[in-house]
Protein backbone atom coordinates (compact mmCIF):
# COMPACT_ATOMS: atom_id res chain seq x y z
CA UNK A 1 0.00 0.00 0.00
CA UNK A 2 1.17 3.43 -0.82
CA UNK A 3 1.82 5.70 1.65
CA UNK A 4 -1.51 7.66 2.84
CA UNK A 5 -0.02 10.67 2.42
CA UNK A 6 -0.52 10.26 -1.82
CA UNK A 7 -3.33 8.69 -3.62
CA UNK A 8 -4.51 5.20 -2.77
CA UNK A 9 -6.39 3.12 -4.82
CA UNK A 10 -8.24 0.16 -3.16
CA UNK A 11 -10.27 -2.45 -5.20
CA UNK A 12 -13.72 -2.75 -4.34
CA UNK A 13 -14.80 -6.21 -5.02
CA UNK A 14 -15.63 -8.54 -2.17
CA UNK A 15 -16.68 -7.65 1.36
CA UNK A 16 -13.56 -8.19 3.06
CA UNK A 17 -12.60 -5.43 0.71
CA UNK A 18 -14.67 -2.97 2.18
CA UNK A 19 -12.94 -3.14 5.42
CA UNK A 20 -10.03 -2.63 4.13
CA UNK A 21 -10.34 0.60 2.30
CA UNK A 22 -12.59 1.34 5.75
CA UNK A 23 -9.90 1.10 7.58
CA UNK A 24 -7.22 3.20 5.20
CA UNK A 25 -10.06 5.85 5.20
CA UNK A 26 -10.16 5.89 9.17
CA UNK A 27 -6.30 6.29 9.43
CA UNK A 28 -6.51 8.47 7.29
CA UNK A 29 -8.61 10.64 8.73
CA UNK A 30 -6.67 9.91 12.01
CA UNK A 31 -3.31 11.07 10.45
CA UNK A 32 -5.09 14.43 9.25
CA UNK A 33 -6.06 15.11 12.55
CA UNK A 34 -9.52 13.84 12.76
CA UNK A 35 -11.12 13.18 16.46
CA UNK A 36 -13.64 9.89 16.86
CA UNK A 37 -16.78 11.39 16.04
CA UNK A 38 -15.54 12.82 12.15
CA UNK A 39 -12.95 9.65 11.49
CA UNK A 40 -16.49 7.62 12.07
CA UNK A 41 -17.95 10.16 9.68
CA UNK A 42 -15.32 8.77 6.84
CA UNK A 43 -16.01 5.29 7.70
CA UNK A 44 -19.27 5.31 7.14
CA UNK A 45 -19.38 7.29 4.08
CA UNK A 46 -16.68 4.80 2.72
CA UNK A 47 -18.43 1.92 3.46
CA UNK A 48 -21.98 3.14 2.03
CA UNK A 49 -20.22 3.62 -1.13
CA UNK A 50 -18.29 0.33 -1.08
CA UNK A 51 -21.43 -1.55 -1.03
CA UNK A 52 -23.09 0.65 -3.45
CA UNK A 53 -20.17 -0.82 -5.65
CA UNK A 54 -20.59 -4.45 -4.52
CA UNK A 55 -24.65 -3.82 -4.66
CA UNK A 56 -24.72 -2.83 -8.43
CA UNK A 57 -21.84 -2.99 -10.31
CA UNK A 58 -20.25 -5.94 -8.57
CA UNK A 59 -17.07 -4.18 -8.87
CA UNK A 60 -15.25 -0.71 -8.54
CA UNK A 61 -12.68 0.96 -7.01
CA UNK A 62 -12.57 3.25 -4.44
CA UNK A 63 -9.34 6.18 -4.67
CA UNK A 64 -8.72 7.95 -1.41
CA UNK A 65 -6.34 11.28 -0.73
CA UNK A 66 -6.08 14.13 1.60
CA UNK A 67 -7.00 17.43 0.40
CA UNK A 68 -6.22 20.86 1.87
CA UNK A 69 -8.14 24.30 2.30
CA UNK A 70 -5.71 26.42 4.11
CA UNK A 71 -4.60 25.09 6.60
CA UNK A 72 -7.96 22.42 7.22
CA UNK A 73 -7.64 19.03 5.99
CA UNK A 74 -10.02 16.60 4.13
CA UNK A 75 -10.55 13.63 3.09
CA UNK A 76 -11.11 12.88 -0.74
CA UNK A 77 -13.43 9.89 -1.84
CA UNK A 78 -13.78 8.49 -5.00
CA UNK A 79 -16.25 5.43 -5.96
CA UNK A 80 -16.07 4.62 -9.45
CA UNK A 81 -17.65 1.63 -10.51
CA UNK A 82 -18.32 0.39 -14.36
CA UNK A 83 -22.03 -0.65 -13.70
CA UNK A 84 -25.31 -0.15 -15.95
CA UNK A 85 -25.05 3.31 -14.60
CA UNK A 86 -28.08 5.24 -13.16
CA UNK A 87 -29.27 7.90 -14.76
CA UNK A 88 -32.83 8.19 -12.95
CA UNK A 89 -31.16 8.42 -9.41
CA UNK A 90 -28.33 11.04 -10.94
CA UNK A 91 -31.77 12.93 -11.83
CA UNK A 92 -33.22 12.90 -8.48
CA UNK A 93 -29.81 13.45 -6.49
CA UNK A 94 -29.67 17.06 -8.66
CA UNK A 95 -32.94 17.73 -8.10
CA UNK A 96 -32.18 17.31 -4.15
CA UNK A 97 -34.66 14.30 -3.49
CA UNK A 98 -33.73 10.90 -2.40
CA UNK A 99 -36.94 9.05 -3.41
CA UNK A 100 -35.72 6.46 -5.48
CA UNK A 101 -35.22 3.46 -3.66
CA UNK A 102 -32.15 2.13 -1.50
CA UNK A 103 -29.36 3.01 -3.89
CA UNK A 104 -30.78 7.21 -3.66
CA UNK A 105 -31.36 6.96 0.35
CA UNK A 106 -27.89 5.90 1.07
CA UNK A 107 -26.59 8.63 -1.88
CA UNK A 108 -28.49 11.19 0.26
CA UNK A 109 -27.09 10.61 3.36
CA UNK A 110 -23.87 10.36 2.32
CA UNK A 111 -24.43 13.85 0.83
CA UNK A 112 -25.19 15.24 3.79
CA UNK A 113 -22.34 14.18 6.00
CA UNK A 114 -19.77 15.26 2.96
CA UNK A 115 -18.34 18.60 3.10
CA UNK A 116 -18.55 18.34 -1.19
CA UNK A 117 -20.10 15.86 -2.97
CA UNK A 118 -20.84 15.74 -6.53
CA UNK A 119 -21.60 12.50 -8.97
CA UNK A 120 -21.91 11.83 -12.20
CA UNK A 121 -23.84 8.79 -13.78
CA UNK A 122 -25.73 8.15 -17.01
CA UNK A 123 -27.08 4.38 -18.80
CA UNK A 124 -23.83 2.54 -19.81
CA UNK A 125 -21.50 4.83 -18.26
CA UNK A 126 -21.09 3.36 -15.15
CA UNK A 127 -20.80 5.65 -11.83
CA UNK A 128 -18.38 8.09 -10.40
CA UNK A 129 -19.36 9.94 -6.89
CA UNK A 130 -16.59 12.44 -5.52
CA UNK A 131 -16.59 13.09 -1.93
CA UNK A 132 -14.81 15.33 0.44
CA UNK A 133 -14.57 15.29 4.81
CA UNK A 134 -13.16 17.14 6.79
CA UNK A 135 -13.27 17.87 10.79
CA UNK A 136 -13.93 21.37 10.38
CA UNK A 137 -17.25 22.15 9.43
CA UNK A 138 -16.20 25.23 7.46
CA UNK A 139 -13.84 23.58 5.11
CA UNK A 140 -15.71 23.40 1.48
CA UNK A 141 -14.64 23.94 -2.02
CA UNK A 142 -14.53 27.28 -1.95
CA UNK A 143 -11.05 28.53 -3.28
CA UNK A 144 -11.23 30.13 -6.52
CA UNK A 145 -10.16 27.12 -8.05
CA UNK A 146 -11.46 23.69 -8.41
CA UNK A 147 -9.24 21.42 -8.90
CA UNK A 148 -9.86 17.57 -9.97
CA UNK A 149 -6.90 14.92 -9.87
CA UNK A 150 -5.71 11.10 -10.00
CA UNK A 151 -2.76 10.46 -9.60
CA UNK A 152 -1.47 6.84 -8.99
CA UNK A 153 1.52 3.96 -9.58
CA UNK A 154 0.81 1.27 -11.52
CA UNK A 155 -0.44 -1.32 -9.97
CA UNK A 156 1.78 -3.16 -7.51
CA UNK A 157 4.43 -0.18 -7.51
CA UNK A 158 4.36 1.55 -4.19
CA UNK A 159 5.88 5.19 -5.09
CA UNK A 160 4.81 6.94 -8.21
CA UNK A 161 6.91 8.18 -11.11
CA UNK A 162 4.59 10.53 -11.54
CA UNK A 163 3.60 13.98 -9.57
CA UNK A 164 1.65 16.95 -10.65
CA UNK A 165 1.41 20.37 -8.65
CA UNK A 166 -1.10 23.12 -8.89
CA UNK A 167 -0.11 26.34 -7.61
CA UNK A 168 -2.25 29.77 -7.40
CA UNK A 169 -0.24 32.79 -8.41
CA UNK A 170 -1.78 36.48 -8.50
CA UNK A 171 -3.42 36.33 -11.94
CA UNK A 172 -4.48 33.03 -11.65
CA UNK A 173 -3.20 28.75 -11.83
CA UNK A 174 0.53 27.34 -12.57
CA UNK A 175 -0.24 23.46 -13.20
CA UNK A 176 2.34 21.17 -13.76
CA UNK A 177 2.23 17.42 -14.63
CA UNK A 178 5.45 15.00 -14.42
CA UNK A 179 6.59 11.92 -15.61
CA UNK A 180 9.34 10.49 -14.30
CA UNK A 181 11.53 8.29 -16.57
CA UNK A 182 10.64 4.51 -15.90
CA UNK A 183 8.74 3.87 -12.80
CA UNK A 184 9.31 3.87 -8.75
CA UNK A 185 11.06 5.39 -6.76
CA UNK A 186 13.83 7.30 -9.42
CA UNK A 187 11.10 7.91 -11.39
CA UNK A 188 9.24 9.58 -8.60
CA UNK A 189 12.81 11.63 -7.36
CA UNK A 190 12.63 12.94 -10.81
CA UNK A 191 8.71 13.82 -11.56
CA UNK A 192 9.18 15.57 -7.67
CA UNK A 193 11.82 17.12 -8.47
CA UNK A 194 10.20 19.34 -11.37
CA UNK A 195 7.26 20.03 -9.46
CA UNK A 196 9.49 21.59 -6.51
CA UNK A 197 10.45 24.52 -9.10
CA UNK A 198 6.52 25.56 -9.32
CA UNK A 199 6.08 24.66 -5.54
CA UNK A 200 9.33 27.14 -4.85
CA UNK A 201 7.98 29.70 -7.45
CA UNK A 202 4.72 29.89 -9.58
CA UNK A 203 5.24 33.21 -10.96
CA UNK A 204 7.73 31.48 -13.50
CA UNK A 205 7.17 31.42 -17.30
CA UNK A 206 5.61 28.41 -18.30
CA UNK A 207 9.42 28.12 -20.16
CA UNK A 208 11.20 29.52 -17.74
CA UNK A 209 10.05 26.80 -15.05
CA UNK A 210 10.92 24.13 -18.27
CA UNK A 211 14.41 25.73 -17.84
CA UNK A 212 15.20 25.26 -14.23
CA UNK A 213 13.21 21.76 -13.87
CA UNK A 214 16.38 20.90 -16.79
CA UNK A 215 18.89 21.80 -14.66
CA UNK A 216 17.53 21.18 -11.93
CA UNK A 217 16.72 16.66 -12.69
CA UNK A 218 20.59 16.94 -14.01
CA UNK A 219 21.05 14.19 -11.46
CA UNK A 220 18.05 12.50 -11.93
CA UNK A 221 16.86 10.05 -14.76
CA UNK A 222 15.02 13.05 -16.12
CA UNK A 223 10.92 13.51 -17.05
CA UNK A 224 8.49 14.75 -19.41
CA UNK A 225 7.06 17.81 -17.86
CA UNK A 226 4.69 20.16 -19.23
CA UNK A 227 3.42 23.51 -17.86
CA UNK A 228 0.65 26.06 -17.77
CA UNK A 229 -0.02 29.24 -16.73
CA UNK A 230 -3.57 30.34 -16.88
CA UNK A 231 -3.78 34.30 -16.53
CA UNK A 232 -7.61 34.68 -16.08
CA UNK A 233 -7.07 38.31 -15.92
CA UNK A 234 -5.55 38.64 -19.22
CA UNK A 235 -7.52 35.90 -20.73
CA UNK A 236 -4.66 33.51 -21.75
CA UNK A 237 -3.07 30.46 -20.84
CA UNK A 238 0.64 29.96 -21.40
CA UNK A 239 2.07 26.58 -22.07
CA UNK A 240 5.20 24.51 -22.36
CA UNK A 241 5.86 20.84 -22.67
CA UNK A 242 8.59 18.66 -23.65
CA UNK A 243 7.92 14.93 -23.45
CA UNK A 244 4.79 13.06 -23.45
CA UNK A 245 2.62 15.13 -21.37
CA UNK A 246 -0.43 15.28 -23.22
CA UNK A 247 -3.13 18.61 -22.53
CA UNK A 248 -6.30 20.70 -23.57
CA UNK A 249 -8.19 23.46 -23.31
CA UNK A 250 -11.93 23.00 -23.39
CA UNK A 251 -14.36 25.74 -22.83
CA UNK A 252 -18.09 26.83 -25.15
CA UNK A 253 -15.76 28.44 -27.54
CA UNK A 254 -13.97 25.23 -28.24
CA UNK A 255 -11.09 22.72 -27.81
CA UNK A 256 -7.89 23.81 -27.80
CA UNK A 257 -4.59 20.91 -27.96
CA UNK A 258 -1.06 21.51 -26.00
CA UNK A 259 1.61 21.11 -28.45
CA UNK A 260 4.93 19.92 -26.34
CA UNK A 261 8.31 19.13 -28.24
CA UNK A 262 10.41 15.85 -27.90
CA UNK A 263 12.89 15.79 -25.40
CA UNK A 264 13.24 14.47 -21.84
CA UNK A 265 13.53 17.80 -19.08
CA UNK A 266 17.44 17.18 -17.52
CA UNK A 267 18.95 14.99 -20.24
CA UNK A 268 18.15 15.49 -23.78
CA UNK A 269 15.87 18.99 -24.36
CA UNK A 270 16.87 20.98 -27.32
CA UNK A 271 13.48 23.05 -28.29
CA UNK A 272 11.53 24.75 -25.40
CA UNK A 273 8.70 27.00 -26.78
CA UNK A 274 5.84 28.63 -25.04
CA UNK A 275 2.42 28.97 -26.89
CA UNK A 276 -0.43 30.73 -25.80
CA UNK A 277 -4.22 29.87 -25.92
CA UNK A 278 -7.08 32.11 -25.24
CA UNK A 279 -8.30 31.22 -21.81
CA UNK A 280 -12.18 31.70 -20.34
CA UNK A 281 -13.82 32.20 -17.06
CA UNK A 282 -15.96 28.68 -18.60
CA UNK A 283 -13.10 26.78 -19.82
CA UNK A 284 -10.74 24.31 -17.97
CA UNK A 285 -7.94 23.03 -18.21
CA UNK A 286 -6.94 18.98 -18.52
CA UNK A 287 -3.18 17.58 -18.79
CA UNK A 288 -2.08 14.00 -18.22
CA UNK A 289 0.82 12.22 -18.61
CA UNK A 290 0.65 8.76 -21.07
CA UNK A 291 -0.68 6.27 -18.32
CA UNK A 292 -3.85 7.42 -19.96
CA UNK A 293 -4.70 6.37 -23.19
CA UNK A 294 -5.30 9.11 -25.79
CA UNK A 295 -8.28 8.27 -27.51
CA UNK A 296 -11.03 9.42 -24.94
CA UNK A 297 -13.28 12.36 -26.16
CA UNK A 298 -15.31 13.64 -23.37
CA UNK A 299 -18.42 14.29 -25.54
CA UNK A 300 -18.92 10.46 -25.26
CA UNK A 301 -20.25 11.22 -21.89
CA UNK A 302 -23.52 13.53 -21.67
CA UNK A 303 -23.25 16.37 -19.20
CA UNK A 304 -19.45 15.17 -17.70
CA UNK A 305 -17.95 18.05 -18.59
CA UNK A 306 -19.90 20.02 -16.67
CA UNK A 307 -18.97 18.24 -13.61
CA UNK A 308 -16.65 18.90 -10.44
CA UNK A 309 -13.20 18.51 -12.02
CA UNK A 310 -12.46 15.09 -10.29
CA UNK A 311 -15.36 13.29 -11.74
CA UNK A 312 -13.78 14.25 -15.08
CA UNK A 313 -10.24 13.14 -14.18
CA UNK A 314 -11.53 10.00 -12.36
CA UNK A 315 -14.19 8.51 -15.08
CA UNK A 316 -11.32 9.29 -17.30
CA UNK A 317 -8.85 7.05 -15.21
CA UNK A 318 -11.77 4.58 -14.96
CA UNK A 319 -12.07 4.26 -18.45
CA UNK A 320 -8.56 5.10 -20.49
CA UNK A 321 -5.91 4.21 -18.04
CA UNK A 322 -3.17 1.93 -19.53
CA UNK A 323 -2.68 -0.18 -16.09
CA UNK A 324 0.90 -0.58 -17.30
CA UNK A 325 2.31 2.87 -16.43
CA UNK A 326 1.66 5.34 -13.38
CA UNK A 327 -0.78 7.25 -14.39
CA UNK A 328 -1.90 10.96 -13.96
CA UNK A 329 -4.41 13.39 -14.73
CA UNK A 330 -5.11 16.77 -13.50
CA UNK A 331 -8.41 18.78 -14.43
CA UNK A 332 -8.84 22.59 -13.22
CA UNK A 333 -11.49 25.34 -13.79
CA UNK A 334 -12.48 28.89 -12.23
CA UNK A 335 -14.85 28.28 -9.26
CA UNK A 336 -17.29 30.06 -10.30
CA UNK A 337 -18.36 27.91 -13.56
CA UNK A 338 -19.61 25.41 -11.19
CA UNK A 339 -22.14 23.79 -13.00
CA UNK A 340 -25.77 24.84 -12.97
CA UNK A 341 -26.89 21.09 -14.09
CA UNK A 342 -26.66 19.84 -17.29
MN1 LIG B 1 4.51 7.33 -18.17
Amino acid sequence: MSPLSEQTAFQVGEPSEIAAVRRAGTQLATNLGFNETSAGRVAIVITEAATNILKHAGHGEILLRPVYSGSMAGVEILALDSGPGMSSIALSMQDGMSSAGSYGVGMGAMQRMANGFDLYSAPGLGCAIWLTLSADPSFNDAAPWQIGAVSLPLPGETACGDAWAAVETANGLTLMVADGLGHGPLAAQASRGATEVILRNPELAPARAIEEAHAALRSTRGAAVAVASIDRYAGKVDFTGIGNIAGNTESSAGRHHLVSHNGIVGSNMRKVQQFTLPWTDDAMLLMHSDGLATRWNLDQYPGLAARHPALIASVLYRDFARQRDDVTIVVVREHMNESAGD
